[in-house]
């Protein structure tokens, strides 16, 4: 199958905004068009290629803009995350399934061949086997974001089935990243601890100093999602929920990583609600399906994800 051109919902989101510069380096920055809902991801990526305004509960502005740019595939990113997700739970509802219908239909009804849209780690509950979570197992999340991800997975199944169209996606773990903030996560204190501690030397963490994640950084997030997506098909048994790793940390071992490269380096621990949220979720994910399926393997742990992330952002601050 040829993909030539590629639209992005969320482009300006903490994913989409890097997603969206590797995917205009493979495609051609005019092949590859971002839609966000505000003018703040205009401002961020439009410079390098087309940018449109799309809010995805308006499904006539979203087939004018598919219409008009005729893409091949979509990379749906556009959601509400988890912390966010609980203190607007109806909000979160409605973008979240209501939101990904609107992106389906409209992709089955305009010919585009290809979908990627993310699930999370969150689709998990404390009723999950919560270490080396299996990729087949018990979905029972007690997140509005949890729901509305497993509800995600089964509707791209569906559509799957019973259209035939190519839907495929990841359980993300927490993404650390150094170009855009993240947007109202449970793992946002894996990003924002190395901000402060570039800035502050100082960081006040949302989460007990023994809450074990799944997480990733961002350049093995943009490979997994790029590998997937461009793995030929008939290799998939699985399609909408592959599980993925890179590594396991908590809020200490983030501090004993970072204290090797900024030895004063000082932690508070005043944990809110998103513990709960963090205490659902597994400490370790088993993904060799991904591994077995397409080839993932990750790159980064954790103390050379620190490095470059404290010299990143060091370097942006000078
Ligand atoms: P983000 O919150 O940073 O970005 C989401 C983007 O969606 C934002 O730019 C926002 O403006 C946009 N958006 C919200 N409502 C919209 C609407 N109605 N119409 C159009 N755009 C809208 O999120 P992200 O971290 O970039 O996540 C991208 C995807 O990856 C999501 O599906 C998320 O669930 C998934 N994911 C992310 C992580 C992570 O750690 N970042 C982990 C697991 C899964
Ligand atoms: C969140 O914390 O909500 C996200 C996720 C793991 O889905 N980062």
């Amino acid at each position: 199958m040829i993909i030539t051109k590629i639209l992005v919902t969320g482009a300006g989101g903490q994913i989409g905004s890097e997603l969206t510069c590797a995917l205009r380096a493979i495609y051609g920055n005019n092949n590859v068009l971002a839609t966000d809902l505000s003018e703040s991801a205009y401002e961020k990526i439009a410079a390098k290629g087309p940018f449109e305004i799309l809010d995805i509960m308006q499904p006539e502005r979203l087939t004018e803009i598919v219409r008009a740019f005729k893409p091949d595939a979509i990379f749906h990113l556009a959601a509400i995350l988890s912390a966010v997700g609980e203190e607007k739970p109806n909000l979160a509802w409605s973008i979240n399934t209501n939101g990904s219908i609107n992106v389906y239909d409209v992709a089955r009804d305009n010919g585009v061949k290809r979908i990627f849209a993310p699930s999370s780690m969150a689709v998990f509950g404390p009723t999950t086997p919560r270490s080396n979570t299996p990729q087949d197992t018990v979905l029972q999340p007690t997140t509005v974001y949890g729901m509305t991800k497993v509800i995600d997975e089964l509707i791209g199944k569906y559509y799957i089935k019973r259209y035939g169209m190519d839907i495929r996606g990841v359980r993300y773990p927490g993404i650390i990243s150094n170009v855009t903030l993240p947007g109202g996560g449970t793992t946002d204190y894996a990003v924002q601890i190395y901000y402060d501690a570039v800035k502050y030397g100082r960081y006040e963490c949302f989460l007990k100093e023994d809450t074990m994640l799944p997480m990733m950084y961002m350049p093995d997030c943009l490979k997994g999602t790029l590998d997937l997506f461009h793995a030929s098909r008939e290799r998939l048994i699985h399609n909408t929920d592959f599980n993925l790793s890179a590594f396991s940390v908590t809020p200490a071992d983030i501090v004993s990583s970072i204290r090797k490269f900024l030895p004063s380096f000082e932690i508070i621990y005043k944990p809110d609600f998103r513990q709960d949220i963090a205490d659902s979720w597994p400490d370790s994910i088993d993904d060799s399906c991904a591994r077995t399926e397409w080839d993932w393997e990750p790159s980064y742990d954790l103390d050379a994800m620190t490095q470059d992330m404290l010299r990143v952002i060091g370097e942006r601050m000078k």
